[in-house]
């Protein structure tokens, strides 16, 4: 049974979108170049202060964003991407928790400031966790959630007078609360015998380190001041002719003209269109095919979007251009399926994380994953445990590999995180992902959380709303939330489109017994399947390896042993993916960095690839594996190998 057919959903999407469900106010286009827009990175050293003050409210108190920041004291240089905490030698500043101040000037190009017709937009991808921002002393903007992005127009502030340079502070505090995405405490420790007075630490419910900073780009860009603010594209197939349905949003002017046209990869006109909604229709359509499921996957159509405005300055045109996959996905009791075709997720886990940048945005990290995932045969990840850079997802798009995008929902555990205020945060970070991510062909399932506590009592009425709500702001993707709670327990579990389940056996228990896997691993899918008949992926499973550790017979932390454990998840993997199980993730693609304790060793060891990059005995095996199930896809016209990686060709 189709539980909703991409047909109905392409339907329904528009009308939904129309309906202005959103809280949100104005679209989260990327910022493109184009004839009618420019940008100006910030990339670089920025000048950074943490506020050590015992209240950590010292900047405030003394007003730092008045006036350059080396006025009000010793500062910095901080990189920008870069998280703040591994970069110098200080380990205070690595383990500060508090506001942190950031701080940046800059020459604008004369025609910014004096073109009333420009729009200046300061765009900011992300700063981890709430930020409050600044231009030229002026409050602009403040935000909450450290994976997305939040821009301010200040075009007023620049184009006031005869100014050429511009001073942005950005004030960023990393402190979690039982209310924020992910949530945290903090603890005052108060034994006065035992630490010093006001002694406190943050506690977290997640396994990773708590790096912040200003993570991602920072960015001007211009538009005209009649603006293309949004474009929403959903897509389906009639036959071979592929249906683009798009609605564009103006802002700025009543009286506008929108045309756009549907360009293929040699840029040629394939359809084109009038007006801000409408649909168009491409004969003999390219589909957009996830990576080693056929013989040009990936393909992107261009979408040129034209607006042409009259205002009191004279005419306005805007230009900007979406890539478009056209592509369906839907689900049934068994199977997930792209394009009508059965999908199975062969794929990781990852985490934003390397050496020294922590969570900072660094292109060869990413094009090292992309080779390395292309590599291994991958076609899918999850973004556990929060959307990563919009440059991920674009080159996800580009190489066909299918994504199961993830909200900060991790390590909701507390009953208060389950409460309204929460829920209602929530569902605005549901918002602000959709709003970004939405147009990305790669994204195909939205997750809404990693193991929350989803057996206790509020977790039903949390889940079933949020599931709603996504799904109303998006009707044409599943829903699911990723769960580690007994099948019985589950409050959540009736409301997602695909059961997720994450299991460690043989690792947080039965340590050493390899032998109970198949069993409990096996027990685990049916008891599932037999209580909601709907597809199942093994979102996490894996072990610890010290690479260059060697133990055999295996035993825990060695290579030997993660790769053994394995492939006993394998066996049962091989035997179920023939019923209801669409998909394994490894836990995880790369060594990663979490908080300090006596279970971790410098950090989370279930990579399969170190943090810097290189194979432990696990890679190879999952490689062979992955290459074997690619082969085994009836959908391809011949066996592809892994020689054609390196090329990104696929041979037939
Ligand atoms: C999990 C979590 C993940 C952890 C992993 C582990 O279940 O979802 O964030 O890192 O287990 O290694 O313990």
């Amino acid at each position: 049974m189709l539980r909703g057919s991409a047909g109905a959903w392409a339907v329904l999407g528009p009308l939904l979108w129309g309906c202005g469900l959103s809280l949100l106010q104005g679209g989260m286009l990327y910022p493109r170049e184009s004839r009618s827009r420019e940008r100006k990175e910030l990339d670089g050293l920025w000048s950074f202060r943490a506020d050590f003050s015992d209240n950590r409210r010292q900047g405030f108190e003394q007003q730092w964003y008045r006036a350059p920041l080396r006025e009000s004291g010793p500062t910095l240089d901080m990189p920008v991407p870069s998280s703040f905490n591994d970069v110098g030698q200080d380990g205070q500043l690595r383990s500060f928790v508090g506001w942190v101040w950031y701080e940046r000037e800059i020459t604008l190009p004369q025609r910014w400031t004096e073109d009333l017709g420009t729009r200046v937009v300061l765009r900011i991808g992300s700063a981890h966790y709430y930020a409050i921002v600044w231009v030229n002393g002026v409050h602009v903007l403040e935000h909450e959630g450290g994976h997305l992005p939040f821009e301010a127009d200040i075009s007023k502030l620049v184009q006031s007078g005869p100014l050429s340079s511009c001073r942005i502070t950005i004030a960023i505090n990393n402190t979690l609360s039982p209310h924020t995405l992910p949530p945290g405490t903090i603890l005052y420790k108060t034994d006065p015998s035992m630490y010093p007075k006001g002694y406190f630490v943050q506690n977290t419910k997640f396994d990773f380190f708590n790096y912040a900073g200003l993570h991602r780009a920072v960015l001007l860009y211009t538009t005209p001041t009649t603006y293309i603010d949004d474009i929403t594209v959903t897509t389906d197939m009639d036959q071979d002719i592929g249906l683009v349905n798009y609605q564009i949003i103006v802002q700025g002017s009543d009286h506008f003209q929108v045309d756009v046209s549907l360009l293929d990869e040699e840029g040629k006109v394939m359809a084109e269109g009038a007006g801000a909604e409408g649909q168009l229709q491409v004969p003999s359509a390219h589909l957009w095919w996830p990576y080693l499921m056929h013989e040009h996957p990936a393909y992107l159509y261009s979408l040129e979007v034209k607006l042409t405005a009259q205002t009191a300055v004279g005419p306005v045109s805007d230009f900007y251009t979406l890539p478009v996959g056209i592509r369906t996905v839907a689900v049934t009791e068994s199977q997930f399926l792209i394009n009508g075709k059965p999908f199975y997720f062969r794929g990781v886990n990852k985490h934003e994380d390397a050496d020294i940048r922590g969570k900072g945005f660094d292109w060869p990290l990413l094009v090292k994953d992309f080779n390395l995932l292309r590599w291994l045969g991958a076609n899918a990840f999850r973004t556990s445990h929060y959307p990563y850079a919009e440059e991920v997802l674009q080159l996800c798009d580009r190489y066909g590999i299918v994504v199961i995008d993830e909200s900060p929902g991790v390590g909701i555990v507390l009953a208060e995180s389950f409460g309204n205020v929460s829920l209602q945060h929530h569902l605005e970070v549901m918002e602000e992902m959709i709003r970004r991510d939405k147009n990305h062909p790669a994204v195909v399932m939205w997750s809404l959380a990693n193991e929350p506590a989803s057996f206790l009592k509020p977790a039903g009425y949390y889940f079933k709303t949020l599931i709603a709500h996504t799904k109303a702001l998006d009707p044409s993707r599943p829903v699911t939330f990723v769960t580690n709670t007994n099948y019985e327990a589950d409050l959540g579990a009736p409301y997602v489109d695909v059961i997720c389940v994450n299991s460690y056996y043989s690792w947080y228990h039965d340590y050493g017994h390899m032998e109970v896997i198949q069993l409990q691993l096996a027990t685990q899918f049916e008891n599932w399947y037999k209580a909601y008949q709907k597809p199942m992926i093994q979102s996490e499973y894996g072990a610890d390896a010290i690479e260059g550790f060697h133990e055999d017979p295996p035993l825990m932390f060695s290579e030997e042993y993660q790769k053994g454990l394995l492939q006993q998840y394998h066996v049962v993997l091989d035997q179920k993916r023939k019923e209801y199980v669409v998909g394994e993730l490894i836990w995880n693609f790369a060594d990663f960095m979490t908080n300090q304790s006596p279970v971790r060793m410098i950090g989370n060891r279930k990579g399969i690839f170190t943090r810097q990059r290189q194979p432990k005995s696990a890679a190879f095996l999952l490689r062979e594996r992955y290459w074997k199930l690619a082969n085994e896809t009836r959908y391809q016209r011949s066996a592809v190998t892994s020689q054609c990686v390196g090329s990104g060709l696929f041979t037939v």
